[in-house]
């Protein structure tokens, strides 16, 4: 069985290790958010592909769900020494290998989906992890401070401001002229179904969803997505501050209908969010929390089988 998924984040991640367990024989290609991609120190960062491939390669930190695990920071505190800016985005020493390999490739003309596939030879993910376009894309934020009215890249926003600051305009810069990534319109030809994991609607499957192609390449299959939002709350990040940027509701309802029924077939939402409903579109309503391993298995397990159920 073929499964494609679109993923960005923290959630994205852990959702697809449960996804795994919950198909184990399945082919599954996730497509990955390249938005959040900043470069620091000369050296391009992948957050959302690193994010997956760790994960699922075993080498995550389990904790804080992004950079490795047994991490240190000494090249971080020497560039501070030196007093290098931004000083405010953690990149550890075992991280800064992947960066320098990525950058390295990528000057030598490599495109971003070779790259990334060099990379996961090492971490063997077990899926197939392509970036969602191969040309340059970046999530800029729109906000208004002491410093007057600027955009400022996703990860200042994100990571330095921790979102405190009203985001006025949330941008893909680039987003009109990349085009999906060798094999990500075709994977989603070939898929079986489509899963949208619990990823930031905003920042990340609605980032995908701007590539040129990509969303009416979707538009054509049985797609499920798995709500973000519990009881009017995300459950991690702080997309509810992306949602009120974009003039969004931070509920399951409003999520759906972000969404829509063209895109979507099915919709979980955590039981809380019983209510739900759009025309065209199957809400089943289940625990949400992946709070554990085995709970993510079976919530994954129960997106599968709706789109299963969806796409006879
Ligand atoms: N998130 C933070 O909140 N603080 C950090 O210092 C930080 C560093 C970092 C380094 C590498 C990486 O791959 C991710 C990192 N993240 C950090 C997470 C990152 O901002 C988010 O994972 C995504 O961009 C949003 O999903």
């Amino acid at each position: 069985m073929r499964i494609v998924s679109l993923a960005g984040g923290i959630g994205g991640a852990r959702f697809l290790r449960g996804l795994k367990a919950a198909a184990p024989d399945a082919e599954i290609t996730v497509i990955g958010n390249t938005g959040d991609d900043i470069t620091l120190f000369g050296l391009r960062v992948c957050p959302d592909l690193d994010t997956v491939m760790y994960t699922l390669g075993g080498g995550i930190n389990e904790d804080q769900g992004w950079g490795r695990a047994d991490e240190t920071f000494t090249v971080k505190e020497e560039l501070a020494a030196y007093g290098m800016e931004p000083q405010w985005f953690g990149l550890g020493d075992r991280d800064f290998a992947t960066h320098i390999i990525r950058t390295q490739m990528l000057a030598a003309g490599y495109p971003l989906s070779q790259v990334t596939e060099a990379l996961c030879d090492r971490w063997r993910p077990g899926v197939r992890l392509l970036p969602m376009s191969d040309d340059r894309t970046e999530t800029h934020v729109v906000i208004s401070d002491a410093e007057g009215r600027r955009a400022v890249h996703f990860q200042e926003w994100w990571v330095r401001l921790r979102a405190s600051v009203p985001a006025e305009q949330i941008l893909l810069v680039g987003a009109e002229d990349a085009a999906p990534a060798p094999g990500v319109l075709q994977a989603v030809g070939d898929a079986d179904v489509v899963i949208l994991p619990p990823s930031n609607p905003v920042v990340s499957i609605g980032t995908i969803l701007q590539i040129p192609g990509i969303r009416a390449a979707l538009e054509g299959k049985t797609v499920v997505g798995v709500s973000p939002i519990i009881g009017g709350a995300p459950v991690r990040g702080m997309a509810d501050a992306c949602l009120t940027a974009i003039g969004v509701e931070t509920s399951a309802q409003a999520v759906l209908e972000l969404y829509g029924s063209g895109l979507l077939d099915g919709w979980l939402v955590a039981e809380e969010d019983k209510g739900v409903a759009l025309d065209g579109v199957a809400v089943e309503a289940r625990p949400l929390l992946m709070d554990s391993p085995e709970a993510t298995r079976e919530i994954a397990a129960a997106a599968l089988a709706l789109a299963l159920s969806l796409s006879r």
